[in-house]
């Protein structure tokens, strides 16, 4: 009786900030992304290969990481701004963190902000960020079955990725089955890719020129 109200302040919580972030960015015109997948499925990789084939637009990146700034590192030197969460544990981000986040850039010198969540099929989803929309990152090795098995992400995301499609061959991966268990959830445009080669990032970057 007494853990539900406390959980449910805390969401709450996020909520109002998330509406606070939402008028930074409606006001200053930016679209920012929140992409959330598993540890490993290619998002730090797939926004490498993302802002090299979008030159003609200014990207800002969030990185949220228990520990270490590799992430931003690597993004660092694609000679784009970021700013890094050190969550210290926590295993999603909050809107409030994204807040202090955008305050360090300058929101009018930028279309987009793309966020890469902490490694984490499941909490991150739950946490309103302010985001235009919330993008799932899947790997082919993690399996077919996470549609099924982690379904709130696919309701709540806007597009679906799925990253490492060169190891198709070396997988037991019904992609069959992943697109419909994806589209019984949800409508969305399922984007596949291999970010090591940018065979398919044209696409999902045309996709991304429509929000903007
Ligand atoms: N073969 C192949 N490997 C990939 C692809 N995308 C990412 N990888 C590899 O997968 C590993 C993890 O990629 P990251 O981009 O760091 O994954 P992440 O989701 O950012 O990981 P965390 O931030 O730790 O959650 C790296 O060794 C990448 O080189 C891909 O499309 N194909
Ligand atoms: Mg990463
Ligand atoms: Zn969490």
């Amino acid at each position: 009786m007494v853990e539900i109200p406390i959980v449910k302040r805390v969401l709450e919580r996020n909520e109002i900030v998330a509406n606070e972030v939402r008028d930074m960015l409606r006001d200053a015109g930016v679209v920012m992304l929140n992409f959330i997948g598993g540890p490993g499925a290619g998002k730090t990789t797939l926004l490498e290969a993302t802002i090299q084939l979008l030159p003609d637009y200014k990207v800002a990146v969030i990185e949220g990481d228990i520990a270490t700034t590799t992430d931003s590192e690597r993004i660092n030197r694609l000679g784009v701004p970021v700013v890094q969460i050190e969550t210290e544990g926590s295993c999603h981000l909050e809107s409030l963190w994204v807040k202090r986040a955008l305050e360090e850039i300058n929101l009018d010198d930028v279309d987009f902000v793309f966020v890469e969540n902490v490694g984490n099929l499941v909490c991150p989803t739950e946490f309103d960020l302010g985001e235009h929309a919330k993008i799932g990152v899947l790997s082919v090795t993690e399996g077919d079955d996470k549609p099924r098995k982690y379904p709130l992400l696919f309701r709540l995301a806007e597009a679906v990725l799925l990253t490492k499609v060169d190891m198709l061959p070396h997988f037991k991966f019904d992609e069959g089955r992943f697109v419909s268990d994806i589209k019984k959830i949800k409508d969305v445009p399922i984007f596949k890719v291999n970010s090591l080669t940018r065979e398919g990032i044209d696409i999902w970057v045309d996709w991304l020129r429509t929000l903007k």
